[in-house]
């Protein structure tokens, strides 16, 4: 596919044009237009122009209307959207047409509805002796929209992470300049021509392509224009941006990366830990930002789930591959650090040999490793790719010690049966989300982010809707 830029309602193919490859076969698939300093002005100018125009005084009912009409153009091509995930993710059809395209029309369905739900305080108030005049006042607050807002994503998920930035942005009434990822441009475009078709007022969604680091993502997040940042992405990106952005002192909100751990208790139903595991470290090939990459036992269940654990990732045989040959590289060399550093390779450690197109594509085989200390770095490092390391553990405070002693602090998954551990223990993981006895089981209005190096702030319902918008505080003397 060749993906465009879209800017101020058009369709645009200004700058040079770099390839996008498909991951499974590392065959070229497409292309997308790499977006110069002016492009991206120009899409931050329409936003402006368009907040001040019929986007910025739509109504409330207005926008929600445009939110579904986007959801329902999104259900209309919906076969074109996950061939489009498919080919630029190289991620199980399956995956895509369950989780990814589906999740995007409900992101603005899930937004439409929030809308209405929405309501800010009121208080009366009474200040005994003031001296300007009755001391009594009515205050209420209004919410009103930040601005333009650029929107930064990264290419794991790819249309439902932008779509999840995208919607509240405008439910909650901004101009949004989104960029995708350079390696997955594909259904940001598509969704360009569903918002074109569903009638959106021009500049209030734009989208522009490229690359990050000195290109179109430096030049959106440290643009003078942009009144927001919502970025999901690699924790040192994260940074980068928070240093380009300071001089504006734009607010922002970041889901950075994770390093996940995983509490198994010996009371726990083994199968489905086992089971909740090889999901929750190979779904999407690890490179999901919630997926597991440390997972702790406790010690009389340890060598049965290990060896189980190692069964299940040497039973996959139809899995996707990285996203690219630079990613693929990354993680293979953690294969070799996990080696040098003393792991004992339970399951796979290398990249499989297929006899097909596969072959020219970036696959690694899934890893399970044991025996490593807490201070390796294959047991600090985020990976993201289908690896875990799983240790042992005695007792319930060594577990959350273990688990706790990260960088990172995004996600956790604890296996029990015991209903008072469970609610011992969540709250003391250090994540801003913790699943008992599942994983990635999600509810949109649920708050969703990290602690420590995983992020700032949370999106979700109301929380983002909060992130995208600012309280005014009225006081009316009475
Ligand atoms: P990345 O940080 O390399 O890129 C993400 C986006 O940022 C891309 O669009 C890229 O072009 C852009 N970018 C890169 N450098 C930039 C810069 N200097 N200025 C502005 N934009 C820049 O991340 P990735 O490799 O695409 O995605 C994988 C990472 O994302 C992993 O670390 C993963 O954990 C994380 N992630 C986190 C969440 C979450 O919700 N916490 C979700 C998905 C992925
Ligand atoms: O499900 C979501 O809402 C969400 N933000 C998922 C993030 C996954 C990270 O790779």
């Amino acid at each position: 596919m060749k993906a465009e830029h879209y800017v101020d309602g058009a369709f645009v193919s200004a700058g040079t044009v770099f390839p996008v490859i498909d991951p499974v076969t590392g065959a070229g698939s497409g292309s997308a237009p790499e977006a110069t300093r002016e492009v991206v002005d120009a899409a931050v100018r329409a936003g402006r122009a368009a907040l001040k125009g019929a986007w910025g005084s739509a109504a409330d009912g207005e926008r929600a209307a445009a939110l579904r009409a986007v959801a329902d153009g999104i259900d209309a091509r919906f076969d074109e959207f996950v061939d489009a995930e498919v080919r630029d993710t190289g991620k199980p059809r399956e995956l895509a047409a369950t989780v990814d395209v589906p999740r995007a029309a409900g992101n603005f369905r899930a937004y439409a509805d929030l809308l209405y739900g929405r309501g800010e305080r009121a208080f009366t108030t009474a200040v005994p002796g003031w001296s300007g005049g009755s001391g009594q006042a009515l205050n209420y607050t209004v919410r009103r929209p930040l601005g333009v807002v650029a929107v930064i994503s990264p290419w794991n998920l790819p249309l439902l992470l932008l779509t999840w930035k995208v919607a509240p942005a405008l439910a909650a009434g901004n101009a949004v300049v989104a960029k995708p990822s350079e390696e997955t441009p594909s259904t940001a475009t598509l969704l360009a021509s569903v918002i074109n078709d569903a009638g959106l007022p021009a500049g209030a969604f734009n989208l522009v392509h490229g690359h990050g680091a000195g290109a179109a993502g430096e030049f959106l997040t440290g643009h003078p224009g942009v009144d927001a940042i919502a970025f999901t992405g690699e924790s040192a990106t994260g940074a980068a941006i928070m240093r380009n952005a300071a001089d504006h002192v734009t607010p922002l909100s970041f889901e950075l990366g994770g390093k996940n751990p995983a509490l198994v208790f010996a009371d726990a139903d083994l199968e489905a830990a086992v089971e909740g595991t090889a999901r929750s470290s190979f779904t999407h090939s690890g490179q999901i930002c919630l997926c597991t990459e440390r997972v702790y036992v406790e010690r009389p269940v340890f060598d049965e789930f290990v060896s189980r654990l190692g069964d299940r990732a040497r039973a996959l045989k139809d899995y996707g591959p990285m996203i690219s040959a630079a990613h693929r590289d990354k993680v293979l060399s953690y294969y070799r650090l996990a080696r040098e550093e003393g792991a004992t390779v339970v399951a796979g450690g290398g990249a499989p040999v297929f006899g097909d197109a596969r072959d020219g594509g970036f696959h690694v085989e899934p890893t399970v490793l044991t025996g490593l200390p807490p201070t390796a770095r294959t047991v600090r490092e985020e990976i993201f790719g289908p690896v875990c390391h799983v240790a042992p553990f005695d007792t319930e405070d060594e577990a959350l010690r273990l688990a706790n002693d990260s960088p990172y602090g995004l996600a956790a998954t604890v296996w029990t049966r015991d209903l008072s551990r469970a609610h011992r223990v969540a709250p003391r993981v250090e994540t801003g989300i913790v699943w008992v006895n599942c994983w990635n089981l999600r509810d949109l209005r649920t708050p969703f982010g990290g602690v420590k190096a995983s992020g700032i702030g949370r999106e979700g319902g109301e929380y983002s809707l909060d992130f995208f918008s600012e309280p005014v505080n009225v006081c009316i003397q009475i």
